[in-house]
């Protein structure tokens, strides 16, 4: 039988944990699908394994006789990384046909093609997998031949393949092999419910990628891997939606929300979402709270307004707080993303933020104050930090070389602003610094497991 080899490269974000939030869902749609066309695929996952490339190497060279390597890249981060792996592919075979697919190439496959790639598929819609089967085929016996010319590997040339998800999409769940030693390892299970998101915050990359189209997985196929994940998981008690909007805009499609939370209640799993500050609203959230919702993440950003005009972010901060209040209310926690340094951001901006922060309460971490707009080719704080304001707030002045030495320029930024401590200091609790604290969280009762 004809074998694809699959590969999650290690991790190379800033994630601090070893072991990563769940098996790689990417990997199973797309292993579901090759097996679905008749081929056999392996998936190799350095990020549920922990492996590095030494590892992943013996894994390779484990598993060959193969015919084609796929490999998902999830952001730019896993660039130098997919290097490598590309490198120890073609040292081992050097006529291995190697594709990749997943958000990164899928938001700029320009970045990829200087590669010695095959293929690049990009977008979510798998059913052009066959495309890559085929065309893995013909590669092989074109290679074969010119081989034998000249002695010299062809120039490859790139497929791009253009996949996107237009309607319901739904997964063959045939492929989740790393389900249980994922769980063992960090007792989390993922699944996918929906693509994209209606929002077009201005920063964010699921809006560019899907330009404000939020896109639902059908319900039975929802259900089908459900069932799958309580076979494999007798004792599993939380389901993460890694989703980046699971109610997809709350008018329309809170039904169908209740509808997969009901499923997850029936089941006996409790679960967590993210979705967007305008969605939470009283009765819903009571309701999904009553099928199991213990935790979300939302994207607060900031508690200026201007700011969260500038972010095209479609909320003001009186709206964030309702918000949250629904959410204590409900004895649900919450984790939230949070950007203080942007274009616009000066010293009462920054004052704005504090005071803000201190009526959400829970939840503060120091990286909320240093973070900014997560897209930047360059550094988009280009004000010159006022020195003489920040002496006169916090009585002392802002040390620019040591600071430069060891801080990223965020991080000088706000410490020259304020100073940490200060900052401690005036939002008035403990802010979060490498390690959690559970005092500083809003926890809901049966969120631990
Ligand atoms: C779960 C998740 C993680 C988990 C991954 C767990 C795991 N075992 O893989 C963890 C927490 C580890 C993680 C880490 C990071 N993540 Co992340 N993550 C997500 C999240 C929430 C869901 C991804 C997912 O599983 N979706 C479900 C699957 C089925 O869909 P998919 O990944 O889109 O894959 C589909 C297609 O892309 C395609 N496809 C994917 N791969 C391949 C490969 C081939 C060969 C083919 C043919 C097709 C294909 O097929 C799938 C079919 O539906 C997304 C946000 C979101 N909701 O989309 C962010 C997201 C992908 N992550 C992101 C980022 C930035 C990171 C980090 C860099 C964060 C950090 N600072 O450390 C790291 C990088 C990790 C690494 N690989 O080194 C960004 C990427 C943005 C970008 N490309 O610029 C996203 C979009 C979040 C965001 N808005 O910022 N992440
Ligand atoms: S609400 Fe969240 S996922 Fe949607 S566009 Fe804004 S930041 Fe992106």
């Amino acid at each position: 039988m004809k074998k694809v080899v699959l590969i999650n490269p290690p991790h190379q974000g800033s994630y601090r944990s070893k072991i990563m939030l769940g098996d790689s869902l990417a990997l199973a749609a797309v292993s579901g699908e090759i097996i679905k066309n008749g081929w056999d695929a392996i998936t190799l996952d350095c990020l549920v394994h922990n492996w590095k490339l030494e590892e992943l190497k013996c894994k390779i060279i484990e598993n060959i006789p193969f015919d084609a390597v796929g490999i998902t890249v999830m952001s730019n981060s896993s660039y130098d990384i997919l290097k490598k792996i590309i490198k120890i592919i073609l040292e081992i075979l050097p006529k291995a046909y190697i594709f990749i697919g997943g958000n990164a190439p899928t938001l700029n496959h320009k970045e990829f093609l200087n590669l010695k790639l095959n293929a690049i598929y990009l977008g979510d819609n798998l059913e052009k997998i066959p495309e890559i089967l085929s065309d893995c085929n013909n590669y092989k016996l074109n290679s074969t031949k010119i081989l034998s010319n000249n002695n010299k590997l062809p120039p490859k040339k790139i497929e791009i393949i253009n996949a996107n998800l237009k309607s319901e999409y739904k997964y063959n769940i045939l492929a989740r092999k790393d389900i249980k030693e994922s769980y063992l390892s960090d007792s989390i299970v993922s699944i996918d419910t929906s693509k994209g998101c209606h929002g077009s915050c201005s920063f964010c990359t699921i809006n560019f990628q899907y330009c404000s189209n939020w896109i639902p997985r059908e319900i039975d196929n929802i259900k089908e891997e459900l069932l799958y994940i309580r076979e494999q998981l007798p004792n599993a008690k939380q389901i993460r939606v890694v989703d980046a909007n699971f109610l997809g805009g709350r008018k329309k499609h809170e039904r169908r929300a209740i509808k997969i939370s009901e499923i997850m209640r029936s089941l006996g799993f409790k679960f967590r979402m993210e979705c967007r500050i305008d969605d939470i609203e009283a009765e819903l959230f009571s309701k999904l709270r009553h099928n199991g919702l213990v935790g979300i993440f939302t994207g607060i950003e900031n508690g200026s307004q201007k700011v969260l005009n500038l972010l095209k972010k479609g909320t003001t901060p009186q709206e964030i707080l309702n918000a949250i209040e629904i959410l204590q209310k409900n004895t649900i926690s919450y984790s939230y993303g949070y950007m203080t340094i942007s274009p616009i951001t000066n010293l009462d901006i920054i004052y704005e933020n504090i005071d803000f922060l201190k009526k959400i309460k829970y939840g503060i971490r120091l990286k909320h104050f240093l973070n900014s707009l997560i897209i930047q080719k360059e550094n988009v704080f280009k004000v010159q930090p006022p020195i003489e304001s920040f002496e006169k707030k916090v009585g002392f002045k802002p040390n620019f070389d040591i600071c430069s030495k060891i801080l990223s320029f965020n991080q000088i930024c706000i410490e020259s602003f304020l100073g940490i401590y200060e900052l401690e200091h005036a939002v008035g609790i403990w802010i979060e610094r490498g390690k959690e604290s559970e005092d500083n969280f809003f926890w809901s009762k049966d969120e631990q497991l």
